[in-house]
């Protein structure tokens, strides 16, 4: 193997420290003539260009393209020797300045390599076309270890050697901004997983997943026509063979607005669209479903098709994909039966009685429709979308609900179904996929979460799905600066510290009791007399001096996110955040003869903390409901506890531009996303650090049965460094601390090979089978 010419591989591994992109120690005395030297653009751009001269504090510049510039020498940052062009990992880089950076991802996406691997972090930039990068032969080849260039594949392999070698639990972690690519990424790891794992045949079940949960839970918006509006965690797990035993599904938060809203240029989620042109004759009739166009929730944002989707064949793939995971014909049509109703639900109207603006339902198409798909009698719909049912002192009174009233009712109607959908789909798919209750420490769980957001206008959902990406940024850190520093610290290691934007403050500003984004929400979702404005009011008057907070003009908010700043518009949190479904609607539902999945009604029915106060109380605020961002937080929680006790693996995705478009590569949008996401820090602090590290012990205990003397009777200590000894690991590489050993990258694998090969004999084999050839 070391037969190998290519140059690169040569190189050091790991290059010596700089701490930052400033000119190293082989030109201490700054830029030099002829020396290449990356120069700002007015544009903002950077381009390479060759030192003429250099006087002091001024550069002479020549461009490629022969333009010659004057500029100021602080401005200069060195360039890497052509030899480091397109290298795999940025630790390699001699220079890791931003620019130099930058030219490596873009040198490497120009020839369709858009896998990097940032230290231990794989960056992936979206291609937006097909890539030739993967399918059955390359599974094989980096299970082989064939290849070995970046690539989703090495990352599964590593999390599934890894599951086996420790026997602890794993985790990939997605993470990048809308559009970046994190769904197709946690698919592609499925894949490998499922291709390594397959034989039992529920592989097949875990990737039919995909596409039913993203025709529920996808949509088209501005920033990807395919965006998920939903947060996943699949915990895959493992038999003692290593083969695939089933899955496990957990979502959060769906944005249930968009069912019966969303801006213009946006769709709803795919199914309606899909089913809408897809669905046979027969349940075309059996649903009395019409064209996209002549549903109104369908029809306000003006878009029914996306380029290159064709909606019916998608709806046949989904079909499939729900037999595969035993939803049965009659449950599926079931399914496509509330989705009729949704549909229907917003079309009824509403006429105006008197002029308080009290109203009664239309009894058209629309109500007669939904109330046969739900199965309940036209006079019960009526009386739920049009009263409520009151208690006033000591009478119980039926009050008409006015026109913004009842078309609130019926929304929240919709959506209400609409979630309770999705549910229901998500626990028939983990009844099939089921995993028993033993804790193998055989997992592998993959999250892909919704992208962080930032629209022209932001409201609740956005707010959510931002502190979402807060809190995996803060898991992001803890795992790759704050527990490193700590543990090197503990165990006594000499090592540079690096400095990384740590984003507590923001997460502080979210959670912090009384005073915190959350607490606050809360508390005005409760009062009787809050309103969107008042909650505005409010976090200018107690949160303007957090650094992390500014209040705008009106019922806008400003926060400064790791991301980036997001101005959110209050209108609607209290709505969205309280989320309330009224007892009358309720017990509609319940009184359904319904054609509903059984366990999806009485699901409905028990979630008695979406209900608000008892069907005669006056007041809907004073439920003891928890509200949608608690119960957000709480998930969130939940979800980095269960991460933390897993190994992570970190993949980042970039968006190399905002268009959706293929071979278009913007520095400038590249590097905002390199930056937030703490990138180059990352690449900064593996140079310097030690990433992999055992215990004394273990070490000893792996590795121990390769020395050639015997060493039986020594302590973990004496053991371990006699194994660096006889594998000449140069002490630069490694670090002996007071209970583990710390190694750079790459050593531990080197050794690992070697013990591998011995394990298996193969080491006997071919010098056997040299010796027959001699
Ligand atoms: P996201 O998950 O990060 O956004 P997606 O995974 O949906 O982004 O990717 C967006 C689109 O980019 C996909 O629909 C593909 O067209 C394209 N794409 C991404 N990765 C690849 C790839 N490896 N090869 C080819 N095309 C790709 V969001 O869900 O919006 O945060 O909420
Ligand atoms: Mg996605």
């Amino acid at each position: 193997d070391d037969a190998s010419e290519d140059v690169t591989s040569r190189l050091p591994v790991v290059a010596p420290l700089r701490i930052d992109s400033r000119w190293s120690d082989t030109t201490s005395y700054g830029p030099k003539k002829k020396v290449q030297a990356w120069c700002k653009l007015a544009n903002g751009d950077w381009a390479l260009g060759n030192i003429l001269s250099t006087s002091g504090a001024v550069s002479v510049i020549s461009l490629p393209e022969g333009e010659v510039l004057r500029l100021n020498t602080e401005s200069l940052l060195p360039a890497n020797p052509e030899i480091l062009d397109g290298v795999d990992d940025l630790m390699q880089l001699s220079y890791l300045n931003e620019p130099s950076v930058l030219y490596n991802l873009q040198y490497r996406y120009s020839q369709d390599m858009i896998y990097t691997k940032a230290g231990p972090v794989l960056v992936a930039i979206n291609p937006f076309k097909k890539v030739n990068l993967y399918g059955k032969d390359l599974i094989e080849a980096y299970r082989r270890k064939a290849i070995d260039s970046p690539h989703v594949y090495a990352i599964a392999d590593t999390a599934i050697r890894e599951m086996i070698r420790d026997e602890v639990n794993q985790s990939i972690i997605i993470s990048g901004e809308s559009g970046a690519g994190k769904t197709e990424t946690a698919k592609i790891a499925m894949q490998y997983l499922a291709a390594l794992g397959g034989g039992s045949g529920i592989e097949y079940e875990i990737l039919q997943t995909n596409p039913i949960l993203e025709a529920f839970g996808n949509a088209k918006t501005s920033r990807n026509d395919n965006s998920s509006r939903f947060g996943k965690l699949i915990e895959i797990h493992f038999s003692m063979t290593g083969k695939i035993s089933g899955a496990k599904i957990q979502t959060f938060l769906l944005e249930k607005s968009r069912v019966v809203q969303c801006a213009i240029g946006e769709r709803s989620y795919h199914i309606f669209y899909q089913l809408c042109a897809g669905a046979s004759l027969s349940l075309r009739e059996k649903l009395n479903l019409r064209k996209a166009d002549e549903y109104k929730y369908l029809k306000q944002s003006n878009c029914y098709s996306i380029v290159g989707v064709d909606d019916a064949e998608r709806f046949r793939t989904v079909m499939e994909a729900m037999s595969i995971v035993h939803i049965s014909k009659e449950d599926q049509d079931n399914v496509f039966a509330m989705l009729a109703a949704v549909l229907w639900l917003g079309n009824i109207s509403f006429t105006v009685l008197d002029n308080e603006n009290h109203v009664e339902v239309v009894a058209d198409e629309g109500a007669h429709t939904v109330a046969k798909l739900i199965g309940c009698s036209i006079g019960n719909l009526k009386l739920a979308l049009s009263t409520r049912k009151m208690k006033v002192g000591n009478d119980n009174i039926v009050q008409k609900l006015t026109l913004s009233q009842a078309i609130d009712t019926r929304d929240a109607l919709a959506k209400s179904l609409y979630a309770s959908l999705f549910e229901w789909l998500v626990e028939q798919i983990n009844n099939s996929l089921a995993v028993g209750k033993r804790r193998t420490g055989r997992s592998i769980s993959i999250l892909d979460i919704y992208g962080f957001e930032s629209f022209d206008k932001n409201s609740f959902e956005q707010f959510c799905i931002n502190y979402a990406n807060e809190r995996l940024q803060q898991h992001f850190n803890r795992h790759l600066f704050k527990l490193e520093q700590e543990e090197y610290i503990q165990d006594g290691i000499d090592w540079a510290k690096v400095d990384f934007e740590d984003n507590q403050d923001c997460l502080n500003l979210f959670e912090k009791k009384p005073l915190g984004l959350l607490t606050l929400l809360d508390e005005e979702s409760t009062f009787p007399n809050g309103t969107d404005l008042t909650f505005a009011n409010k976090l200018k008057q107690h949160l303007n001096s957090n650094p992390c907070f500014r209040g705008e003009r009106g019922k806008a908010f400003t926060v400064h996110h790791y991301a980036g700043e997001v101005v959110y518009d209050t209108s609607g949190f209290l709505e969205k955040n309280r989320d309330l479904l009224h007892m009358d609607s309720i017990q509609l539902l319940a009184s359904c003869k319904s054609r509903l999945p059984p366990t999806f009604a009485s699901k409905m029915l028990s979630q008695s903390d979406n209900v608000a106060g008892n069907p005669y109380r006056c007041s809907a605020g004073d439920s003891q409901k928890l509200s949608v961002a608690t119960k957000f937080k709480g998930q969130l929680f939940q979800l980095m506890q269960r991460l933390e006790n897993t190994t992570p693996h970190f993949i980042r995705c970039i968006k190399p531009n905002n268009l959706q478009l293929p071979t278009t590569y913007e520095q400038g949008f590249v590097l905002q996303q390199l930056r937030c996401c703490g990138v180059l820090e990352v690449v900064r602090i593996s140079r310097s650090g030690y990433p992999t590290r055992m215990s004394h012990q273990k070490f000893a205990r792996r590795y121990g049965f390769l020395l050639l003397e015997n060493v039986a009777s020594q302590d973990p200590l004496s053991v371990s460094v006699a194994i660096l000894q006889q594998f000449n690991i140069l002490p630069e590489m490694y670090q002996v601390g007071y209970t583990k050993l710390f190694f750079r990258t790459g050593q531990i694998g080197a050794l690992e090979d070697t013990r591998n090969r011995t394990l298996h004999g193969i080491l006997r084999v071919q010098s056997c089978f040299r010796g027959h050839q001699a």
